[in-house]
């Protein structure tokens, strides 16, 4: 029995998204470590996360393919909170190089924040480039078909079809954190 179920963290909060990927050393590993920090961080309880997805690179000059992954979470953390512990957690585990197109150990990234718009010089949400990317939808839609896009009120699934066959995408193994 998993007594996260009986006894929640945090109960009531914020419902949020998030995007996990990994392009550097061994993938599945690098995704159930980020899965094992955010299940222990304080504020933060794990709802559900999907398979895993092995997807090929978009925008990114490398042949090294992603292993992706959403996440749905409860927090009590505010965005600019959860950032800092999410950057925290890409920091400890060996995430050095900054930008989008560098490759990475580890990238967790906000994909939505309740029904909230943020902008902010550090963090935009929704994730500017989500409805783009057929490497976060999928997965996101495996977990959440009706999750709904603040701006757009898109679901997830109907995201999703909007980029059918974009990019080549295989669903991986489950996740274990
Ligand atoms: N992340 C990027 C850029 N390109 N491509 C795939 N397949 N998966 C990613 O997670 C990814 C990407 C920027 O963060
Ligand atoms: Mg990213
Ligand atoms: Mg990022």
């Amino acid at each position: 029995m998993n007594s996260s179920v009986i006894h929640p963290k945090v109960g009531v909060g914020e419902k949020v998204f998030l995007s996990i990927g990994s392009n550097q050393g061994d993938g599945r590993a690098n995704i159930n470590d980020a899965l094992r920090a955010l299940s222990l961080m304080d504020g933060v309880d794990i709802n559900s996360a999907s398979s895993f997805y092995l997807t090929s690179p978009v925008g990114m000059d490398t042949g090294q393919w992603f292993l992706n992954c959403a996440v749905e979470i409860t927090t009590l953390l505010s965005p600019l909170e959860l950032l800092d512990r999410l950057e925290e957690v890409e920091r400890n585990m060996g995430r050095t190089q900054k930008g989008e197109l560098a490759p990475r150990v580890i990238d967790m990234d906000i994909l939505l924040y309740g029904r909230s718009v943020v902008l902010h010089p550090r963090l935009s949400v929704p994730h500017p480039r989500m409805e783009q990317r057929r490497f976060v939808l999928e997965p996101l839609a495996e977990i959440a078909p009706d999750a709904v896009h603040p701006v757009s009120g898109a679901t997830s699934r109907e995201m999703n079809e909007r980029v059918a066959g974009q990019q080549s995408i295989r669903q991986d193994a489950s996740p274990h954190w």
